[in-house]
């Protein structure tokens, strides 16, 4: 099970990080698919914060819009984990996980414990200003985080907690663009492709990755981007990419990470409702949301066999 009973929910309907509109309807796609009432359900305590708006965002796709997101989004996660209880942000376009993230760290680096990211897409989300196509903020929140260069606009002034790129596993990556390769090569960040995921399925590059958490004592930020998923079971999303996770193994990784009782803090990212079919999506989502917060088919552990050393 998750370590705390309490979750703090708030939805963070941003899609200034991305040129797709539709991102804005995330949060309450989520709501009326049953989001609160399934955690509630499960037996958990939810305090619903509502949707966040920071004033003056309206309409503005500049970086320092991006920055009241991200300092409301950072004090609302650190404050979540001060208090003991665990953040789930719903969205919302990814740039809002440079809040969440900039929050977990300033709580971290109070704890002294360190900070890991399962970071669950289809891209690497690791590119710079300079290294981008799209110009789309969306696609550089690791890059921000670990310190590149370029980004001061989108964080208050003064010092902040860096993320270390090399405690940053990517998983399920399948779309990178040439000089976001380079970059996380260079920067050491761990990867888990689909290709892996093809060789040895989920479970071994997994388990492997919750053991370094466990080892370290670690804080887990888990950041789930709908396009991890094949765009068959969650079309509903601004940048599908064919060969995605299938419902099995999103399934078999929730019901892992919450065996392992080390997600501290959470993410559900990019659901485009205007661009779902009937709610598939988001009903999807929900689900898988479910099965990290204790449901399960009956009413065991999922038995991991050992890996062989
Ligand atoms: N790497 C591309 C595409 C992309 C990244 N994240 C999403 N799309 N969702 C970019 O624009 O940076
Ligand atoms: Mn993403
Ligand atoms: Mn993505």
């Amino acid at each position: 099970m998750l370590s705390s009973s309490i979750i703090k929910l708030v939805g963070a309907p941003i899609e200034i990080g991305t040129s797709e509109p539709g991102a804005v309807m995330g949060p309450a796609a989520l709501r009326t698919a049953g989001l609160v009432r399934v955690l509630q359900d499960l037996g958990h305590t939810v305090h619903d914060l509502g949707e966040l708006s920071p004033d003056g965002t309206l309409g503005q796709r500049t970086l320092s819009a991006i920055r009241a997101w991200t300092t409301e989004i950072s004090s609302m996660v650190e404050t979540a984990l001060d208090e003991g209880h665990l953040p789930v942000v719903v969205g919302g376009d990814h740039s809002l996980s440079l809040g969440s993230i900039d929050g977990a760290l300033r709580h971290c680096a109070r704890t002294g414990r360190p900070l890991f990211v399962l970071w669950l897409d289809a891209h690497a989300d690791f590119n710079t200003l300079e290294t981008s196509p799209s110009g789309n903020v969306h696609g550089m929140p690791l890059a921000a985080l670990c310190g590149e260069p370029g980004f001061e606009a989108l964080f208050e002034a003064g010092e902040r907690p860096l993320l270390d790129p090399a405690r940053v596993h990517l998983f399920g990556l399948r779309s990178i663009d040439a000089g976001e390769r380079a970059l996380v090569t260079q920067r050491q960040v761990n990867i888990v492709d689909m290709r892996t995921i093809d060789e040895f399925g989920v479970v071994a590059p997994l388990r492997r990755i919750l053991d370094r958490v466990a080892a370290a004592n670690g804080h887990l930020h888990a950041s789930f981007d709908v396009d991890f998923l094949d765009p068959t079971i969650a079309p509903g999303v601004g940048t599908t990419v064919p060969g995605g996770a299938t419902f099995r193994e999103a399934h078999l990784i929730m019901e892992m990470l919450c065996d392992s009782g080390l997600v501290g803090s959470l993410d559900v990212v990019e659901l485009n409702p205007f661009l779902d079919e009937r709610g598939r999506s988001a009903r999807v989502l929900v689900e898988l949301v479910a099965s990290l917060f204790g449901r399960r088919i009956i009413d065991r552990p999922t038995e991991v066999p050992p890996l062989e050393t």
